[in-house]
């Protein structure tokens, strides 16, 4: 397979796996444009580029990586594998740092001071309860004041006017560190935003990290992601990114921002947010517009599940060498964990458990299941729950624990209670006869379109 190296090469890719669906029917950007990636991406179903959207004259591109199967396309691997090559990447010695180069195919065209109008740009009004239109598929690229390395995050941002976005930053993001030392000094803080990426950048700038996250894709691509210089700002943006928007966060300001689709499946708030000026917007010819459905399957792969994964692995694979596999599904907000071991002996899956609620404060459901569970199928973790629990022997609770403050389960300290249970079969109960199984077959074969 062609190496992806941008977003047209990923879609290219997507393509020829069946993992792309063009539509060409017109499609609004209130509203309806979400509606249908948001359907698509819950029903596992191809990512959408929309061919046609009213009022655009650039195609918009939709849920990179919203599924399992996509996350491995974009990490050029099985899914099964996912979690080890984002070990693999995440870890801090095999980060390959970015190569700069001169010229950049969004400095085909440039529109810089009063010309900018980021009114005219196709950004979508996601869900029914946002404040409006967001952009959410942008990475923003800045450099820390005081050692000068780069850094990657997503922030969204609520258009406000012509040249002025509300940008969300949480209070312990490296990015708010940034801020805080230039508005120390009353300065503005240089920040580029890119659109339309290789998925690889958009998952390094998912990452906790204490580095660059560009080294973060740089791994993933086993070599130096290319960035050129901005023509506004001095920050190294990915030189094959569809759409840059350069500016600065304006010290001491801030505005009513959101609310937004949260990653927990509710509406957040009004924030009190920075605020951001553009300086250039720049695009490539015939550009790929990119977003991504807030509070959805791909907010939450890039947020909670890929970079997750690899530390829940650390922490159960030092109490069983026996984990065959592991997930962080997405419809449970980044909450509950699913893992697979080789058990070999009956208290196992506790201490399983009980690794799991140490690897993050935020999982507070630990499911233990046996290597024949389906780990990616709701409906086969349903079956083992309900064929292999007796609730008042497997099952656990750790009340009074720390969770994430966003939980709607936690207290306003994010306080909750976890629960561990082991959803391995106990043969020394009661024998087991062979569970059901038909041969796997390649539905493709027999239904058009799959
Ligand atoms: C899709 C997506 C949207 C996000 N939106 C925001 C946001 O609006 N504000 C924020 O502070 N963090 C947001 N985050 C979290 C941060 O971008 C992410 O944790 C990142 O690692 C922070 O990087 P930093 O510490 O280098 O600034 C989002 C994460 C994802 C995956
Ligand atoms: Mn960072």
């Amino acid at each position: 397979m062609p190496m992806i190296h941008d977003l047209r090469s990923f879609i290219s890719s997507l393509e020829s796996a069946g993992q792309l669906v063009r539509i060409k029917r017109p499609v609004d950007l209130e509203y309806e444009l979400a509606d249908i990636a948001a359907a698509l991406e819950r029903r596992r179903r191809p990512a959408p580029l929309f061919e046609v959207v009213r009022g655009s004259q650039w195609p918009i591109f939709s849920s990179a990586v919203a599924s399992q199967a996509r996350a491995a396309l974009a990490l050029g691997c099985e899914r099964a594998k996912v979690v080890e090559v984002m070990r693999h990447a995440l870890e801090p010695a095999n980060g390959i740092p970015p190569v700069r180069v001169e010229g950049a195919a969004w400095k085909a065209n440039v529109v810089t001071g009063d010309e900018v109008d980021v009114r005219q740009l196709p950004i979508p009004t996601h869900a029914v309860g946002d404040g409006g239109p967001f952009i959410t598929g942008g990475v923003a690229i800045s450099n820390d004041p005081v050692s000068g390395r780069g850094n990657l995050s997503f922030n969204r941002m609520q258009v406000k006017g012509p040249c002025q976005f509300g940008f969300n930053i949480n209070e312990w993001r490296h990015l708010r560190e940034f801020l805080d030392v230039q508005e120390a000094n009353d300065e503005p803080l240089q920040v580029a935003v890119a659109i339309g990426l290789d998925p690889a950048i958009m998952i390094a700038a998912g990452a906790r990290y204490d580095d660059d996250e560009l080294l973060i894709a740089g791994a993933i691509r086993g070599q130096g992601i290319a960035v050129s210089r901005g023509m506004t700002v001095d920050v190294d943006i990915p030189a094959e990114a569809e759409i840059v928007i350069e500016g600065y966060l304006a010290a001491h300001e801030r505005q009513d921002e959101g609310p937004l689709a949260e990653f927990h499946g509710y509406f957040g708030e009004l924030w009190q947010s920075p605020v951001f000026y553009v300086t250039a917007v720049c695009w490539r010819d015939e550009p790929v517009f990119q977003t991504l459905i807030p509070g959805w399957n791909e907010h939450l792969y890039l947020g909670n599940v890929l970079p997750r994964e690899p530390l829940l692995l650390n922490h159960v694979q030092h109490v069983a060498r026996t984990v065959t596999g592991l997930h962080i599904p997405p419809y449970a907000s980044g909450f509950t964990a699913i893992v697979a071991i080789d058990k070999c002996n009956p208290g196992e899956p506790k201490n399983v458990a009980l690794a799991a609620f140490a690897a993050h404060v935020n999982i507070k459901w630990c499911i233990v299941v046996d290597p024949d569970v389906d780990i990616y199928d709701p409906a086969d973790v349903m079956w083992a729950l309900t064929t292999r629990v007796d609730w008042s022997h497997d099952v656990f609770y750790v009340p009074g624990a720390q969770g994430h403050e966003m939980d709607p389960t936690a207290n306003g300290r994010g306080v909750h209670t976890k629960i561990g249970v082991d959803a391995t079969a106990k043969k020394e109960r009661r024998g087991y006869e062979e569970r059901v199984r038909y041969n796997v077959v390649d539905l493709s074969r027999y239904l058009p379109g799959g």
